[in-house]
């Protein structure tokens, strides 16, 4: 199945600064299947919470054997490995490397673990923006548009 994953990243850690640490986290999440496609890395302003360092963010293709809540766990397993502490920080705060699940193939899914295709990510130009670039024309199962199309109706600067 092919999967949509973003990547974002604010804080330098023992692999080094946050595009480092993205550098590492498609490097990893090569080990749990086949990258397929990598974004550019964007600098982004803080979305949510603003009194935090600039983010960069990213999107890659993955095509996976694993099912949609093994591979929510696998990137989990990844984050926490990579350093990151979630009882540490606030929850939309400064972070070494943070992996959401956008899509999953078509899938729709409402789990307690796990909601697809990601509820937040229409509303979302630091997720939509690197999406487009590798996989435009890739269709939201929900609203039935294009990832390009989500783009351009996309509020938020
Ligand atoms: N992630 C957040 C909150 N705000 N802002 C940007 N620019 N990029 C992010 O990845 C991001 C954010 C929580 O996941
Ligand atoms: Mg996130
Ligand atoms: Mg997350």
């Amino acid at each position: 199945m092919i999967a949509a994953i973003a990547l974002g990243s604010n804080l330098t850690s023992q692999f080094g600064d946050p595009s480092a640490n993205l550098h590492e986290a498609v490097r990893r999440l090569g080990d749990i299947g086949t990258l397929t496609a990598v974004s550019s890395f964007y600098v982004t302003k803080p979305v949510g919470l603003l009194d935090q360092p600039d983010f960069v963010n990213a999107a890659v293709l993955l095509e996976t054997e694993l099912g949609p809540l093994e591979l929510l766990r696998g990137m989990l397993l990844l984050e926490h490995q990579m350093g990151r502490d979630r009882a540490k920080v606030a929850p939309k705060g400064p972070r070494i490397i943070d992996l959401d699940l956008l899509l999953y193939s078509d899938l729709m899914l409402n789990d307690p673990e796990l909601t697809l295709p990601h509820p937040a990510m229409h509303e979302r130009k630091f997720v939509l923006e690197p999406l487009a670039e590798i996989a435009g024309s890739l269709i939201h199962p929900g609203f039935k548009k294009t990832v390009s199309e989500l783009l351009a109706f996309c509020p938020h600067g």
